[in-house]
């Protein structure tokens, strides 16, 4: 029998609390305005995945931004494994070309996404290209990336929340905790 889900419940531990996220997000967005002043930036959001960061970090931007969203998808069904196959679910809708574009990501834990994103976008003649994002998990690193901004690095833990999920759930929780194994033992 399906176990029954308990948004909150199947969380072990809180890692990164509402607090200090919006802390930190704050201090990326006041880092980000100051880096780009004068310039127009593009944020381009990775879907799902970084829909909340997103929506919260452009608010604490005070420069005049261009935003646009992707949707790739690299972590098929349940699994808690990357399956190194990046697929793009949702492209660019308007030109970067000549543009600073700023990624924006919730997590990189390969970095094949990333990899495999940062070659797409560079292909299509950006005039800077930067990469910011809220997690980091440096022991599961299987491609460099240069990241410009970086929220938390995290440990080797499964996390959810705050747009991170496990089977699609779990995205809407307002911090980031450690989901108990016996979730996806199941
Ligand atoms: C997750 C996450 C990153 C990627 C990181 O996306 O949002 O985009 O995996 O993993 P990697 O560094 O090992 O490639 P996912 O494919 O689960 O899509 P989602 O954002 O819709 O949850
Ligand atoms: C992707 C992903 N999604 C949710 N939780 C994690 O810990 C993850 N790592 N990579």
């Amino acid at each position: 029998m399906r176990r029954q889900i308990d948004l909150t419940g199947d969380v072990a531990e809180i890692l990164l609390t509402e607090d200090q996220i919006q802390g930190r997000v704050a201090e990326l967005g006041r880092r980000i305005s100051e880096d780009y002043a004068g310039q127009e930036l593009t944020l381009v959001s990775v879907l799902k995945g970084s829909l909340p960061f997103m929506a919260d970090l452009m608010r604490t931007i005070t420069i005049p931004v261009r935003i646009d969203l992707m949707e790739v998808s690299s972590y098929g069904g349940t699994a808690t494994e990357s399956s190194g196959l990046v697929r793009i679910l949702k492209d660019l809708s308007s030109s970067i070309a000549g543009a600073d574009v700023l990624i924006v990501e919730d997590i990189i834990d390969t970095g094949l996404t990333l990899n495999y994103l940062i070659r797409y976008l560079r292909g299509k003649n950006p005039r800077s290209l930067r990469i910011c994002t809220l997690l980091d998990k440096p022991a599961r690193r299987l491609v460099e990336i240069p990241v410009d901004y970086l929220g938390f690095s995290i440990p080797d833990r499964f996390v959810v929340g705050y747009g991170l999920d496990y089977g699609e759930i779990y995205r809407n929780l307002r911090f980031v905790g450690v989901l108990r194994p016996e979730v996806y033992a199941d």
